[in-house]
């Protein structure tokens, strides 16, 4: 039987938001304030499944595919500290209904699939530090992104050399119509 893996749902902002998001994030917290997450890591976790066997995985890509929802627009204009969770992070004031729609599906597949979901309620944001080690300064309102979300992709969280690595490994399409997913 072959190994499991670390899975999730998420959306992944195109690489020059997140090469934007890192140039701010340097110039508004100290380099003391926590961990940051790399660049390539940035991402927006619509659905966390946990170590997964590959025949769930093919299970759960499979409910995933059959999707069909159009795209929508985020806009990440909020951010904030989680200081349980010891993270700093970005969000959007006014989610879009395609998003919580998109988050709500992906996890009642889990559910149902044996994944556990967490029973807090989904809270879209994008971790920017970890392991912060006390309260920091949030810049003030006035800094956002925006970006079409055309798709939404499934990672594997990859632990070595005490770096943690997001890869994606399917991606799969927004669209009103029934789409084949893309194997990356
Ligand atoms: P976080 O950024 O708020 O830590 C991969 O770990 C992604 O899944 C992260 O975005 C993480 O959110 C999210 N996630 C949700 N529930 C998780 C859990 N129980 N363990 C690890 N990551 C979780």
């Amino acid at each position: 039987m072959s190994e499991s893996k670390r899975l999730f749902f998420a959306i992944e902002p195109p690489a020059n938001i997140q090469r934007q998001i890192v140039r701010w994030r340097a110039e508004h917290f100290q380099p003391e304030a926590g961990r940051p997450v790399a660049a390539a890591n940035l991402h927006l976790t619509l659905a966390f499944l946990g170590d997964v066997s590959a025949d769930k995985q093919q299970a759960l890509a499979k409910l995933a595919g059959r999707i069909v929802q159009p795209g929508f627009t985020l806009n990440l204009d909020d951010a904030g500290q989680w200081l349980r969770s010891r993270v700093v992070w970005l969000g959007t004031r006014q989610p879009p209904r395609g998003l919580l729609q998109l988050a709500i599906l992906l996890r009642a597949q889990a559910a149902r699939s044996g994944c556990y979901q967490s029973p807090q309620p989904f809270h879209p944001h994008i971790t920017l530090l970890r392991n912060t080690s006390h309260a920091v300064a949030i810049p003030p309102p006035g800094f956002h992104w925006t970006f079409s979300v055309t798709e939404f992709v499934l990672y594997e969280s990859i632990f070595s050399n005490g770096r943690t690595r997001y890869t994606p490994l399917q991606r799969f399409a927004l669209s009103e119509q029934p789409r084949i997913s893309d194997e990356v």
